[in-house]
């Protein structure tokens, strides 16, 4: 049959705002995303982090659990506990900076233990190079015992909200294993509704769940990261000893002073770089990319994911953003003590013109607006639009004509095929530090 050479292309053009930083934004889903914490001390550091961005997201859960590295958990201790204190006294300041700070005392009520039986885990980090995507199923948590953090699971997921439920594992994942096998076995009618909302993003598979989920609940999008080693873990960063001493640890309140490593060290912080609302989509795809990685469907699992391989560097979708989002942690570190809004910098608010769902066909030229972004500090910005190749299926490079100025333009590539092109607008300020926003242009064609 001939083919029409009119070939159909989607563009997609994304609101990728910002992130929420004012109410004119308050229309933007946050993810909902699920904390669990072995307490390792890098799990420390990244709670410091991950509060200051609690803004950005609607956390329903914090749940403490163990690992094969943390194998009696570290709920018994008072650093998690010492954190949300020293939170509650800077909340007052967080809020000039970002209304949608939650209280201390509602994230304590959102704070759980969940798993953290030692004999589940006690063999298993000889073993742990075996726990990875299709590996050996090496437990069933048909008899274990619920506990706080796997209920709260099942009532996350059993709730009444087709949104999708983010839940990070920093450490092990027996919890969540255990809630989506009470919710198989008590709640069989609700069941694949609810695990089907999930994304769970493993900092490694940290004990037998990944595997036991992987079989047993195949409904659940995996996603198995190794590239936090290297990128994100322990020294992997060079040289941050100084931005630790002078933008975390010293003068920048009680927070910050409890940062209990020299220098910066967050195996697990890519687990909710990924939930960022900065207007990468990161979330919306595990093919997508963004600060917390990209990552490609396994061949052994519909569901699973592991790291995608860009020019032949696995860490390389999570290393290309370091600068950008420990710039913007330097910032959020300024808004726990600066007394007025004015005091600290802010992102730019990104926003395209029009439709951010665009069809348009081969060989049509393609015009984006993004005259309309603003600084809330007024700050002078900056423009880069670029294609992010690896993102999508087209293997060419687009010529982009103003990928420095606020308005774009580009010809869409002849295919034979449905391809997609994804196109990023990346606006950065001149405040003290330089900040990024982005926008995301998905094109399908
Ligand atoms: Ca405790
Ligand atoms: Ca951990
Ligand atoms: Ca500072
Ligand atoms: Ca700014």
């Amino acid at each position: 049959m001939k083919t029409t050479n009119k070939i159909s292309i989607l563009l997609i053009v994304a609101i990728l705002a910002g992130l929420p930083l004012l109410k004119a934004h308050a229309e933007i889903k946050k993810p909902r995303v699920i904390v669990m914490t072995d307490g390792e001390i890098d799990d420390h550091s990244s709670m410091i982090r991950f509060l200051l961005y609690t803004c950005d997201m609607d956390v329903c859960a914090i749940i403490e659990t163990n690992s094969i590295f943390q194998k009696k958990g570290h709920s018994g201790e008072d650093w998690y506990e010492k954190q949300l204190d020293a939170y509650e006294k800077i909340y007052p300041n967080l809020i000039k900076h970002n209304p949608d700070y939650p209280t201390a005392d509602h994230l304590r009520s959102i704070s759980f233990v969940g798993d953290e039986v030692f004999d589940r885990v006690k063999d298993l980090r000889d073993k742990r190079w075996e726990l990875i995507p299709g590996g050996t199923i090496m437990m069933k948590p048909d008899d274990w015992a619920d506990t706080p953090g796997s209920d709260k699971i099942v009532d996350v997921l059993l709730e009444d909200n087709p949104d999708p439920v983010f839940i990070q594992a920093w450490g092990g994942g027996n919890t969540a294993a255990r809630a989506f096998y009470k919710l198989k076995t008590q709640y069989p009618n609700d069941y694949k509704r609810a695990v089907s909302k999930v994304t769970m993003y493993n900092i490694w598979y940290q004990d037998g769940a990944g595997n036991y989920i992987e079989n047993y609940h195949p409904d659940v999008t995996m996603i198995y990261c190794g590239s936090f080693a290297g990128t994100w873990n322990y020294k992997s960063q060079k040289n941050t000893y100084d931005f630790v001493e002078n933008n975390v640890k010293n003068n920048h309140g009680p927070l910050g002073a409890l940062y209990p490593q020299e220098y910066i060290s967050e195996g697990d912080s890519p687990a909710f770089f990924y939930t960022m609302n900065n207007g990468l989509r990161n979330h919306e795809n595990p093919g997508f990319g963004g600060w917390g990685g990209r990552f490609e469907k396994t061949d052994l699992f519909p569901n699973v994911y592991q790291d995608a391989v860009d020019d032949g560097d696995k860490k390389k979708s999570l290393r290309i953003w370091i600068d950008d989002v420990n710039r913007n942690y330097e910032a959020r570190m300024d808004w726990c003590v600066a007394e007025k809004y004015e005091d600290a910098n802010h992102e730019p608010i990104v926003k395209i013109n029009g439709d951010l769902d665009i069809t348009v066909s081969s060989g049509r030229t393609v015009k984006l607006n993004g005259k309309k972004t603003t600084d809330p500090d007024g700050n002078k910005l900056s423009f880069k639009w670029w294609q992010y190749k690896e993102a999508g299926t087209y293997v060419g490079l687009v010529e982009l004509n103003g990928s420095d100025k606020a308005t774009l333009s580009f010809k869409a590539p002849h295919v034979s095929k449905p391809e997609t092109i994804h196109i990023i607008f990346q606006v950065t300020d001149n405040g003290k530090p330089v900040l990024d926003s982005y926008q995301r242009v998905s094109l399908l064609k």
